[in-house]
């Protein structure tokens, strides 16, 4: 009976993290890998302010720097240094951001909410 409730609560608490959108102000963290970009989706609202925060992890990558749709700036990743990237997730649709040979790539996917 006992157990049986803490399962039912962990499961609802499990449940509430599940939530896929980010609230403005958010920063979600993105590793470099030997994979790429990981995660290499981010799942946000319409209009969202996000910061991306980059840290690359591997010394052997092409995507030592990251360039984000729209946005002119090349982003150079030092290793093992996090770069914050702020960006605004469009109303529909998603933003793309790749290493500048466009080898490795990403995207914030906007979810109605
Ligand atoms: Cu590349």
């Amino acid at each position: 009976m006992r157990v049986t409730l803490i399962a039912m609560l962990l499961a609802a608490s499990c449940k509430q993290q599940a939530q896929p959108a980010r609230q403005s102000g958010d920063v979600t963290e993105i590793a470099v890998t030997e994979k790429g970009f990981e995660p290499d989706r981010i799942e946000t609202a319409p209009g969202q302010q996000v910061t991306l925060r980059f840290t690359r992890k591997v010394a052997q990558t092409c995507a030592d720097a990251v360039e984000v749709q729209g946005d002119p700036v090349r982003h150079m990743l030092p290793l093992n240094a996090p770069v914050d990237v702020k960006v605004t997730a469009p109303q529909s649709g998603q933003l793309a951001f790749a290493c500048p040979m466009n080898m490795y790539r990403g995207a914030i996917v906007v979810v109605a909410q």
